[in-house]
């Protein structure tokens, strides 16, 4: 794995692979610098999975970035990477709705926004369900920004083992459907 980031450029066009402490594996991909595509693989919400999310990216230090951003479920969201450590931190704030419905959000997002901004207003918000976890980071890519075919597919049993074994990606990061 790379472990030579430092500046936010190093770090916009990333592709990353991590499994939270509490066995939450999550796949990210950073894909400009306000833009995230990415799929559950594990925990509350497996399944679902998200294109073109507009998030806040920065660099807080050399190697070390920042991603924060709110859904159109409710659920907000603070990732802290440090991909020469091979770990990151992240801080899930779910509303109540999502912690007792979680299986309306586990969908291909971008084909039922209205039915996540329905939800939020319909079921109750408080007392939000927060979930502060460390993540090892096993698979780090480089993508390359504004690449479309990184997050093109549905999660699918064994795409971790495709994507991590180098099966996934042909020699230019390209995944065909
Ligand atoms: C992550 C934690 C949470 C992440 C995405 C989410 C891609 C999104 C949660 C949600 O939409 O419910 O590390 O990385």
């Amino acid at each position: 794995m790379t472990n030579n980031f430092e500046t936010l450029e190093d770090f916009l066009g990333t592709h990353l692979i991590y499994t939270y402490d509490n066995g939450w594996e999550y796949e990210m991909y950073v894909k400009n610098e306000n833009t995230i595509d990415y799929r559950i693989h594990g925990g509350m919400v497996a399944g679902r999975w998200v294109r073109d999310q507009e998030a806040n990216i920065v660099k807080l230090t050399e190697g070390v970035f920042k991603i924060t951003w709110t859904e159109p479920t409710g659920t907000d969201v603070a990732l802290d990477f440090l991909p020469n450590k091979q770990i990151m931190h992240g801080t899930i704030f779910f509303p109540k709705w999502v912690e007792e419905h979680p299986e309306i959000t586990v969908t291909y997002q971008n084909d039922h926004i209205d039915l996540m901004e329905a939800s939020r207003e319909k079921y109750d918000t408080y007392p939000k369900l927060v979930v502060p976890e460390f993540a090892k980071i096993s698979y780090v890519g480089n993508a390359g920004q504004n690449n479309e075919t990184v997050v093109n597919v549905a999660p699918y049993e064994g795409i971790l083992e495709d994507i991590r074994s180098g099966k996934f990606f042909d020699e230019n990061y390209q995944h065909s459907k």
